[in-house]
């Protein structure tokens, strides 16, 4: 019987902090992972190292349903973003083993190809408006359908999704302590309307247009805000709300139609169960790194496209390569897909990771290499040593602290 022989972490910082498993079988094949949870790397890692990976050796690597449940119930303690950060990264390891055994593309795995290609939103931003037109009118340009749109709030120093004028990240912060932001919500209630209305008088309502809030808002305000959005007719507005309390969307669904997106900070089907089956949401955002996997990810779509909810991947630069191409396999083979964020991934990541996937016109495609289409050069990864950061903390004008 083929049996996994070795399972190993790798940890490294091409351009910005990925956590990498490799499981390797006793016919010498190679699956990858991804067990990025940035800005508690070292703490999935570690979960690995210590605790999974040496219950791995000798299993079957065919047994991927098995390995999910011996590893989630296995544990007792269940869920939690490190919990199924870890099996995630087990789970899509063995999909790649088993799409290269037996000499199919994972999507093939999963049913096979429900659409031709994986439609993705790309991020535009501006340090002020006509910043932001600029930068949404480059990505129409590159083939982009889907746009998302995200300015500075005028009078803030700093506003989530807006990098600083030298093209740096917009988090993390390389200091040893969390850089701390000031947010003021009035401003934004008024800015944001504002924002996306002249993208709308620039652009037409010829692109997909989607704008992130980043859990900052109360639940009344979130309303007001979607129905002043509502000539703008968004694709989605993310996060609207802190995502924990799934009970305060029954407010914001009250009073807009704006369509609802959410998940990115879900880790499990349980964290999502209300807001899909009470139809809170329009679009499920769990990703496949940070919700148990392939595996488990499909479960959460399954249940989703019961209720009429379609899939919007996270899919931010903070995940690796290997974690967009598991998810363009899953989007490609899912019933109820929506849309995939597609970030990209700052260079020197092409020197470590070798990718498949292929952009055109404003959609990804997996490639049909057997497995995920993903290969991790471990001596060009060895040469980015781990580069610790902090996400930054929001604080409000009266110095307490507020969701970033
Ligand atoms: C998104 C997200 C990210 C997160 C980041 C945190 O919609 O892509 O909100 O920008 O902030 O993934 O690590
Ligand atoms: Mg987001």
């Amino acid at each position: 019987m083929t049996t996994i022989t070795e399972a190993r972490v790798i940890v490294t910082a091409p351009g910005r902090n990925y956590v990498t498993l490799k499981i390797t079988t006793s016919d010498g094949v190679v699956g990858w992972g991804d067990a990025t949870l940035n800005g508690r790397e070292l703490a999935v890692a570690a979960y690995l190292t210590e605790h999974v990976c040496p219950l791995l050796v000798g299993r079957d690597p065919a047994r991927i349903e098995d390995t999910w449940q011996f590893l989630y119930k296995g544990a007792y303690w269940r869920r939690g973003p490190v919990t199924m950060t870890a099996i995630a990264a087990v789970d899509v390891a063995l999909w790649d083993i088993l799409g290269k055994v037996a000499g199919l593309p994972v999507y093939k795995l999963l049913g096979g190809a429900a659409r031709d290609g994986v439609l993705v939103y790309c991020h535009a931003t501006g340090e002020d408006v006509p910043a932001l037109l600029d930068d949404v009118a480059r990505h129409v340009d590159q083939g982009y359908l889907a746009v998302r749109a995200q300015a500075a709030v005028p009078g803030l120093a700093k506003t989530y999704g807006v990098p600083t004028p030298d093209g740096k990240l917009y988090e993390p912060a390389s200091s040893a302590l969390p850089e701390e932001h000031l947010w003021d919500t009035a401003p934004y209630l008024r800015s944001a309307p504002e924002m996306l209305g002249a993208v709308r008088e620039r652009f037409g309502f010829g692109i997909h247009l989607l704008h992130d809030v980043h859990h900052r808002l109360t639940p009344i305000e979130a309303g007001r805000l979607g129905r002043d959005l509502e000539p703008h007719r968004l694709f989605w507005m993310e996060d609207p709300t802190p995502a924990e309390d799934q009970a305060a969307f029954r407010v914001i669904r009250q009073h807009t139609t704006t369509p609802l997106a959410v998940g990115e900070v879900f880790n499990s089907i349980w964290d999502c169960q209300q807001l899909i089956t009470e139809r809170l949401i329009d679009y499920i955002r769990t990703s496949v790194t940070h919700a148990g996997g392939i595996t488990h990810l499909r479960r959460i779509f399954a249940l989703a496209d019961l209720y009429g909810v379609r899939t919007g991947s996270h899919g931010p630069g903070d995940l690796s390569p290997v974690s967009l191409a598991a998810a363009l396999h899953v989007d490609l083979s899912v019933p109820n897909f929506g849309i995939q964020e597609f970030m990209g991934h700052r260079e020197p990541a092409s020197e470590v990771f070798r990718t498949g996937y292929t952009f055109e016109n404003g959609y990804l495609h997996p490639g049909d290499e057997p497995g995920l289409g993903v290969e991790v050069d471990e001596e060009a990864a060895a040469r980015f040593p781990y580069d610790p950061r902090q996400l930054p903390v929001n604080r409000r004008l009266d110095g307490s602290v507020h969701d970033w």
